[in-house]
């Protein structure tokens, strides 16, 4: 793969966003070779362009580490990918489903750390070690593909479907509760849609965060102080429609929440 299909299968990617128009998987037919490596490239070439337009990372996401996640989008290993500014949302604020395609959410553990963790050997200790806070968070994730129907790869070049994140505003010190125990319900007006606690993201969320570090070191570069972690969706992803109320509520953590306009 050349420098230009990477920037190609980049924009394709970009420019469905934009548009906010679904298109079809790059493995369907643009490129059916493609590979786990050749998608990361992608996706730093996606970043590089969203950098390039004037828009900042927040911080990094982990994706696809329950088993609830692997279930319902059919694939097996964890990724990762990049929260924007654009793509924040304040606790209790409201968000117009004209701007998106098809959004899904999933409550998310954040993580705050005090000091940069650079792999390739970090652990789940090491993360909370150097872990300043931890916060309830809801992903907001709207695939450019038609259905959310991909593969691994072509999700790892959309920047594993990333379009929204509400952090919630409560922050705790990770030594304050025991976080694979934190039980996770995720509530559209009122009604329990999904629920889960947090060892469904790969057993603790600190080992997604510790296998974030060590994904990201094979590239040269480190988790770094100071920027919102997520850790990965904790329960299936639930569609919004118009009219929503969104609330997930995380025990011991706090809840956050949104409208649907
Ligand atoms: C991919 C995004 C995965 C998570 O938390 O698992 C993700 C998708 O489901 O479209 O953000
Ligand atoms: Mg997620």
């Amino acid at each position: 793969m050349d420098s230009n299909q990477i920037k190609e299968l980049a924009s394709y990617v970009h420019h469905a966003e934009k548009e906010k128009c679904e298109v079809e998987k790059i493995t369907a037919h643009l490129y059916p070779g493609l590979t786990i490596e050749e998608a990361y490239y992608v996706q730093e070439e996606l970043i590089r362009q969203k950098l390039e337009e004037g828009f900042n990372i927040i911080g990094p996401k982990m994706g696809i580490t329950s088993e609830a996640k692997m279930r319902q989008m059919n694939v097996n290993d964890p990724i990762y990918g990049y929260v924007f500014d654009y793509m924040v949302i304040n606790d209790g604020d409201s968000i117009s489903l004209a701007n998106y395609i098809h959004p899904k959410v999933e409550p998310e553990i954040g993580f705050i750390l005090e000091k940069d963790l650079e792999g390739p050997e970090v652990t789940a200790l090491d993360v909370l070690q150097a872990t300043a806070y931890v916060f309830p968070a809801i992903e907001i994730i709207d695939s450019r593909y038609e259905n959310f129907n991909f593969t691994l790869p072509d999700v790892i070049a959309d920047n594993t479907s990333a379009r929204g994140a509400v952090f919630g505003t409560y922050l705790r010190k990770p030594d304050e509760l025991e976080l694979d125990v934190v039980g996770v319900t995720l509530s559209i007006n009122g009604e329990i849609r999904s629920l889960g606690a947090g060892a469904a993201v790969l057993g603790h969320p600190a080992n997604s965060v510790a296998r974030l570090a060590n994904m990201l070191s094979r590239k040269g570069e480190k988790l770094k102080a100071g920027q919102p972690i997520l850790t990965g969706g904790i329960t299936e992803a639930i569609r919004l429609a118009a009219g929503d109320f969104v609330t997930a509520k995380l025990g011991g953590l706090g809840d956050v929440s949104f409208f649907v306009k």
